[in-house]
C-alpha cells in the first residue's frame, strides 16, 4: 500500500510556511504587482502553500507567474537567453541548450524516491529514508536560487477534463525547464482550480540548477517524494532530471493507478499512434519499449501519431480502452533521425516555421548537426563537449561523436504532419485495441507475436529485456526492463504487476474490446540467425509492417499460426504488407525471423522466472505461464530439435 500525505512535509518543514495566511503575507513581500496579480487568479490554498513554501526555501531575487500567454512565454525565452541557458540559432525559433557533459542523460544513481519507513519498493528502485532526503534538502535547497528568478507554471498531464489526467505545478529557476514546459505540456492556468477539484490531486515539482557547474553535479539530487507527490531536483539541467513534470510525475501516476485505480487506470511508457487500414479504418496502437529503443520512431509510423512517450489508460462506460497522452510535445532523441526513416519529424526540425530546442548536438555557424542524419557532416563546429573537430577524442583516446547519443529535440507534436491534433486533444482519448511491448533484443523473440489472452499479455510485459542505451548515464550491459517502465514503478513490481493482470482481464471489456497484446522486437541479427549476413535482420521502416500486420489481426482480417509463445504471422500476408512498403520479403528471410529458437527462449524463460522468484508476492499467474510455454516448447524441441521452422509448426 501506499499512503498519501504521510510523514513529513519536507518541502513544507524547510520553507517553514504552514498556512495560507502566511503564505500570502509571502506572496505579498516577495512577488511584485504584476505576477502578485496574476497568482491571484490560482484559489487552491493547497498548491498556493506549496508555492509559497518553494519560494521561501529557494530564496529567489524575484518571482514569475507563467500563465501560458504569448507575453508570457516570450518572458521565459528571454530569460532563459539572457540567462545564456539558450542561444538562438540560425533558423527562427531554433535555440540550442547544452547540459554539463556529466549529466547528459537521467542520473539514475543519483534519483531516488522518498519513502516512509516499512513502504515496499520496486526491486528496480533506488529509495532514501524521508528523514535522509530532508537532511539533503535542509543543506542544499535554503537559498539555492539566490541571484535567479523562480518561475511557476500550471499544467494538466492530458487534455483537461479527461477521466485519467491530472494537474502539475512546475517551479524551476531554469528558463529552460519551462520553455521545455510550455512545448511538452498543456499550460492550464486557467483551468488548474477546476482541474484539481476534477482530479481529487496534483503534483508538484521544485528544480533549481543552483550554480550549474561540473563540480556540483555529484551533489545533483532527483528526489521523488511518494506520499507528498513532490519533486525536488538540484544541480542539474538534463529535461529528464529537471522537468519532472515528464518522468518524476509519471512515477507518482505509476503509483496512482497501482494503489488507487486498479482496474480502473493504468499508467505506461508507451507510444499511441493510430494505423489506418482496409477501408480507412483506424486503429490506435499503444506501446512500451525502453528508452533510447526507437518508441518515437514507431510511433510515427502511424497515420495518426498521438504521443511518443507516455500514455494514460481508462476503460470507459462501454467498455474500450482509452488513452490520451499526458503530453503535447516530444522530446525526442535525434541520433538516426533522418529524411528515409523520420520524413515528417525532418520536416519540422530542417524546414521553417516550428520552435525547436534542440540540445547536445553540434552547432555549426548555426545550423544543429547530429550523427545518422544522413547529410554531410561539417568538419568541426561546438557541442556538447566544446569545440570540436571531425577525429576529436577524449582524454581517454575515445572519439568524441560529432553529438552526444542522447542528443534531444524539444519540439510541439502538432507541428508533424501525421499528428492527429483534434483527436489527441480530446478529453475521451483515443479508443485503443493493440497493445504492443518491445525492447532490444538480437537474438531472442521473433519481429511480432501475439499473446493468445491478456495473461499472456502482460507476462509478454513483464519480460521486456533490452540493452542499455544512452538515456541513462552509466548504463552498461543486458537489463531486465519489465513493461518499459521499470525505472518508473515506485512501488513493489508485485503490486504493479497484480495491477495489470486485473486491468487487462477487467469484466468491463468486452471480448471484442479487450485489446490485443503482443510483441515487437525489430533488433534481431544476422548473426543471431545463422545468416552470413551481418547486422539487423531487417530495417527501422520494417515496422510499418509489423504494425500493420497487427492492424489486420486486430481487425479478424488475417489468421495466425499458433505457437508456444503465441500467434505468429503467415508468410503470405506479411509479402503483400512489404510490397505495400516497396520491398522484396523472401521466404528464407521470414523463416531466419520466425523460426522457434527454443534454446534461447527458454533460457529467457528461466532467466525471468529466476528474477522473479526473488520478488516477493509475484502472482502465480506470471509463473504458470512461463511453465505451461516452457513445457510446451521443450516438447516442440523433443519433435523437431532446437530450431523449429515455421513450416513445422503448422
Ligand atoms: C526517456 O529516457 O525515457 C525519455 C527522456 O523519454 S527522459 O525525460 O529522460 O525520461
Ligand atoms: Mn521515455
Amino acid at each position: 500500500m501506499l499512503e498519501l500525505k504521510k510523514g513529513d512535509n519536507i518541502l513544507e518543514v524547510v520553507g517553514g510556511i504552514t498556512n495560507i495566511a502566511e503564505a500570502r503575507e509571502l506572496f505579498e513581500s516577495k512577488i511584485d504587482a504584476v505576477n502578485l496579480e496574476k497568482l491571484k487568479q490560482i484559489k487552491n490554498e493547497e498548491a498556493l502553500i506549496k508555492v509559497a513554501n518553494a519560494i521561501a526555501m529557494c530564496q529567489p531575487d524575484n518571482v514569475f507567474i507563467n500563465t501560458g500567454s504569448a507575453d508570457d512565454v516570450d518572458w521565459i525565452r528571454e530569460y532563459s537567453l539572457a540567462k545564456g541557458e539558450e542561444k538562438k540559432l540560425a533558423k527562427d525559433g531554433h535555440t540550442i541548450h547544452y547540459d554539463l557533459p556529466q549529466d547528459q542523460a537521467r542520473l539514475v544513481k543519483q534519483t531516488f524516491y522518498i519513502i516512509n519507513e516499512g513502504e515496499k519498493m520496486s526491486s528496480l528502485a533506488k529509495s532514501i529514508d524521508r528523514s535522509d532526503a530532508m537532511v539533503y534538502i535542509k543543506k542544499y535547497m535554503p537559498g539555492i536560487m539566490a541571484g535567479k528568478s523562480l518561475i511557476v507554471g500550471f499544467y494538466s498531464r492530458g487534455p483537461v477534463g479527461a477521466e485519467a489526467a491530472i494537474p502539475a505545478i512546475e517551479i524551476s529557476s531554469s528558463g529552460y525547464v519551462l520553455h521545455s514546459a510550455e512545448l511538452l505540456y498543456r499550460n492550464c492556468f486557467k483551468d488548474f482550480d477546476a482541474e484539481v477539484d476534477r482530479a481529487g490531486l496534483f503534483f508538484t515539482n521544485v528544480h533549481s540548477e543552483g550554480d550549474n557547474t561540473t563540480e556540483n553535479v555529484p551533489n545533483a539530487r532527483i528526489f521523488s517524494d511518494r506520499s507528498w507527490t513532490t519533486t525536488f531536483s538540484t544541480f542539474c539541467t538534463y529535461a529528464g532530471n529537471t522537468l519532472l513534470l515528464k518522468k518524476g510525475n509519471h512515477r507518482f501516476s505509476v503509483d496512482y493507478a497501482t494503489y488507487f485505480k486498479v482496474e480502473q487506470q493504468l499508467s505506461e511508457h508507451m507510444f499511441i499512434t493510430g494505423m489506418t487500414g482496409p477501408g480507412g479504418r483506424k486503429t490506435f496502437f499503444a506501446g512500451a519499449a525502453p528508452s533510447g529503443c526507437g518508441k518515437t520512431t514507431t510511433a510515427m509510423v502511424g497515420t495518426d501519431f498521438v504521443g511518443d512517450d507516455l500514455a494514460q489508460f481508462w476503460i470507459n462506460g462501454s467498455g474500450t480502452l482509452r488513452a490520451i497522452n499526458p503530453e503535447k510535445g516530444i522530446f525526442g532523441i535525434v541520433e538516426d533521425v533522418n529524411r528515409e526513416g523520420d520524413p515528417y519529424l525532418m520536416d519540422c526540425l530542417r524546414g521553417d516555421g516550428t520552435e525547436v530546442i534542440w540540445s547536445n548536438v553540434l552547432i555549426n555557424d548555426g545550423v544543429p548537426h547530429w550523427v545518422g542524419n544522413g547529410e554531410e557532416a561539417p568538419e568541426s563546429g561546438v557541442n556538447f563537449q566544446g569545440e570540436w573537430t571531425k577525429g576529436k577524442t577524449d582524454d581517454a583516446g575515445n572519439p568524441v561523436p560529432m553529438s552526444h547519443k542522447n542528443s534531444r529535440c524539444t519540439l510541439i507534436a502538432s507541428a508533424i504532419a501525421n499528428h492527429a491534433t483534434e483527436l489527441s486533444e480530446d478529453p475521451n482519448g483515443v479508443p485503443v485495441s493493440v497493445i504492443t511491448y518491445s525492447g532490444r533484443d538480437a537474438d531472442t523473440m521473433p519481429p511480432v507475436w501475439v499473446a493468445r489472452n491478456s495473461d499472456e499479455g502482460v507476462v509478454i510485459g513483464a519480460s521486456i529485456v533490452s540493452k542499455a542505451t544512452a538515456t541513462e548515464v552509466g548504463a552498461i550491459g543486458v537489463n531486465r526492463q519489465p513493461w518499459a517502465n521499470a525505472p518508473f514503478i515506485p512501488g513493489a513490481l508485485a503490486d504493479y504487476m497484480e495491477a495489470q493482470f486485473t486491468f487487462f482481464n477487467s469484466a468491463k471489456f468486452s471480448e471484442s474490446t479487450r485489446p490485443v497484446m503482443s510483441g515487437l522486437n525489430y533488433f534481431l541479427t544476422h548473426e543471431n540467425r545463422g545468416s552470413d549476413g551481418s547486422g539487423l535482420l531487417g530495417e527501422k521502416k520494417d515496422v510499418k509492417v509489423w504494425l500493420g500486420w497487427l492492424e489486420l489481426y486486430a481487425n479478424g482480417d488475417v489468421d495466425a499460426i499458433s505457437t508456444p509463445i503465441g500467434f505468429i504471422p503467415k508468410y503470405n500476408d506479411l509479402v503483400s504488407l512489404f510490397q505495400s512498403i516497396d520491398k522484396e520479403y523472401p521466404k528464407s528471410l521470414y523463416e531466419m525471423q520466425f523460426a522457434l529458437y527454443i534454446e534461447k527462449i527458454v533460457a529467457r524463460i528461466d532467466l525471468q522466472t529466476e528474477a522473479y522468484s526473488k520478488e516477493a508476492d509475484i502472482p502465480q499467474t506470471l509463473f504458470d505461464v512461463y511453465a505451461k510455454q516452457k513445457s510446451d516448447l521443450m516438447e516442440l524441441q523433443e519433435k523437431h530439435g532446437p530450431i523449429v521452422n515455421v513450416e513445422q509448426l503448422l
